[in-house]
């Protein structure tokens, strides 16, 4: 069910409306819904043929969310949290996309969003205050604002290994996974990556495939999920205690109730007190073990306590010492994403698994008969590239958004991603990021900030609406003070420490930034609100 849009052609004027929405996930879908019933005319744009964003294209074998599915939802429609139900303690992705879908079409959003339609390009007029954006079937929407819901985690990335294309079987990658599924029975697999994605797949792949080849660069901490079916009593009292639930969550740091402000510091606590707490929060099964104490991400001598105790674990739970060494991670846990798996270091004990450990053999090339080591030639049926993505910015930068004027948001971006609270880049009038770089986003409950980011946007266009105003944008110095404050808060803690994503480590060549926010949802719900109730400081009108 598409939005009927006019013909493009010369002679048809393009539509226009008060706001373009790029992208049909959790932030699309929401933007959609809170502008619509604030009397905006709303047009969204979805490259894929349904809603769900990272759900509709991660559906790769054990894909499931990492934050309970009691936090990791909508909070804006009571009616909506108390008629759904979550089967799991960590949903699926096939439940989490039911549950896009139930969204879209309780709310009606479906008609507002043109499926299978990319925006390739968005150039703002600054004499018609317009933002023109033009689809890849050709055709131009107008809009006076743009909204770019286009996700942190949706620009795939193929490692830049040769031989790729020569490979005679198939391959998958699993951030853009075939709707069908894949049948690995009977199969020779390999596995390129260890990260969130590959910790998921790998025992489910090991299960079903005849064998499977891990090639592992850089062991992960992994953190046993616990997962369990959620009886219906524990679902009643979570619906009743959902108000405090949601309240309490904005107040933390990552978003999330379970997830409390830690106020002591490992190192002042005993060593068995410590290791206690480990050991209570091991079994609990949560991300959340870097919340413990409150020095975890900032201290050394604190982080390697919690480091150490994973290790251990991992030496404990896999069979073979040689193979379990080359699992133990050897960063600062949580200064890269800490990963939540069902199995996964057991995987490691099935006679059917060999983990290649790239740091001592590393790969050299795909062949067409599977993947070349400096230890030789692994044969293969099919490689999954559990590789990651050209996280944060990536997306927005494969669009051409610039100004008529000008301004390229490649060339402001060319030194890293530069934003004022994280919602908007100077030079670049009415064009809102949700949960994009300069704001907490990724390392938080990203539905909690996907809400709060698009409650603002909705506040910020019915105000300028109220007086008259037709454009926004960030004042320079506005926005080279937050990124100073975004930098010399990632700097207080251990994160830029360790090559991840968030510092764009992954890509060869993108510029070494420290992109998220640090500070916690609640200080940057503060930061927000306080800008606003200043008369939105730091932001010109006109
Ligand atoms: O990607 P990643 P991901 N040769 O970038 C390896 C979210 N997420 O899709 O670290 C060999 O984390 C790379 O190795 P190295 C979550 O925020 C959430 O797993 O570069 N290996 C690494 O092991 C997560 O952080 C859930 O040395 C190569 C892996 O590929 C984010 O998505 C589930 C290589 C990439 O790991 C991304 O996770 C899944 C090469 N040339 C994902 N190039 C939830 O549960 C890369 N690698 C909510």
């Amino acid at each position: 069910q598409h939005t009927p849009d006019r013909a493009p052609g010369p002679s048809a004027p393009p539509r226009r409306v008060d706001v373009a929405v790029v992208g049909a996930g959790f932030g699309g879908l929401y933007a959609l819904h809170k502008l619509r019933s604030q009397g905006f005319e709303v047009q969204g744009f979805e490259a894929g043929d349904g809603v769900g964003g990272t759900w509709y294209w991660n559906r790769y074998p054990g894909a499931r969310c990492d934050f309970e599915s009691v936090e990791y939802s909508y909070s804006f429609s009571e009616e909506l949290q108390q008629e759904w139900s979550w089967s799991e303690r960590y949903a699926a992705q096939p439940e989490i996309l039911r549950y896009a879908n139930h969204v879209a079409d309780r709310f009606g959003l479906r008609p507002l969003i043109r499926f299978n339609t990319r925006i390739v390009s968005a150039v703002f007029d600054r004499a018609d205050a317009l933002w023109r954006l033009q689809t890849d079937a050709g055709d131009t929407l107008e809009a006076r604002h743009c909204v770019m819901a286009t996700g942190n985690l949706s620009t795939t990335k193929y490692p830049d290994i040769p031989g790729r294309d020569s490979f005679e079987g198939r391959y998958f990658h699993t951030g853009a996974w075939p709707h069908e599924g894949v049948d690995f029975s009977g199969q020779r697999v390999g596995v390129i990556g260890t990260g969130s994605s590959g910790v998921q797949a790998i025992p489910l792949i090991a299960r079903q495939a005849s064998h499977l080849h891990v090639f592992q660069r850089t062991p992960p901490y992994s953190l046993p999920a616990h997962n369990r079916p959620v009886p219906k009593e524990e679902e009643d009292a979570w619906k009743r205690r959902y108000p405090e639930i949601r309240a309490a969550a904005k107040k933390t740091i990552s978003g999330i109730a379970a997830f409390h402000k830690p106020t002591q510091s490992a190192l002042e606590v005993s060593e068995a007190e410590r290791l206690a707490a480990y050991e209570k929060h091991w079994n609990d099964g949560r991300t959340s073990i870097t919340r413990i104490y409150n020095d975890l991400l900032r201290n050394e001598a604190a982080n390697a306590t919690v480091s150490t105790f994973v290790q251990n674990k991992v030496r404990e739970m896999v069979r073979d010492p040689e193979v379990a060494e080359a699992l133990v991670p050897r960063h600062m846990l949580g200064t890269r994403r800490v990963c939540l798996d069902t199995d996964y270091y057991d995987t490691y004990n099935r006679d059917n698994v060999t983990l290649v450990d790239l740091q001592r053999t590393p790969i050299e090339a795909i062949t067409p008969r599977g993947i070349r080591t400096a230890a030789g030639e692994v044969a293969l049926d099919a490689i999954v590239f559990a590789t990651g993505f050209d996280a944060m910015t990536g997306t927005l930068l494969a669009i051409d958004i610039r100004t008529s004027d000008g301004v390229t948001l490649r060339e402001r971006w060319s030194a890293g991603p530069r934003t004022y609270l994280g919602l908007m880049t100077h030079g670049l009038p009415n064009l809102f990021l949700i949960t994009g770089p300069g704001s907490p986003g990724v390392l938080t409950n990203m539905i909690l900030s996907i809400e709060q980011h698009v409650d603002w946007v909705a506040q910020c266009l019915a105000d300028m609406r109220q007086r008259g105003l037709a454009v926004i944008e960030p004042e320079l110095a506005a926005q080279d003070g937050w990124v100073e404050h975004v930098n010399a808060l990632a700097d207080e803690t251990l994160y830029p420490r360790a090559n991840s994503w968030y510092l764009g480590a992954n890509v060869p060549g993108k510029p070494r930034v420290f992109m998220p926010y640090v500070g916690g949802v609640e200080a940057y719900r503060k930061a927000c609100d306080e800008v606003v109730a200043a008369g939105y400081r730091g932001f010109a009108f006109a």
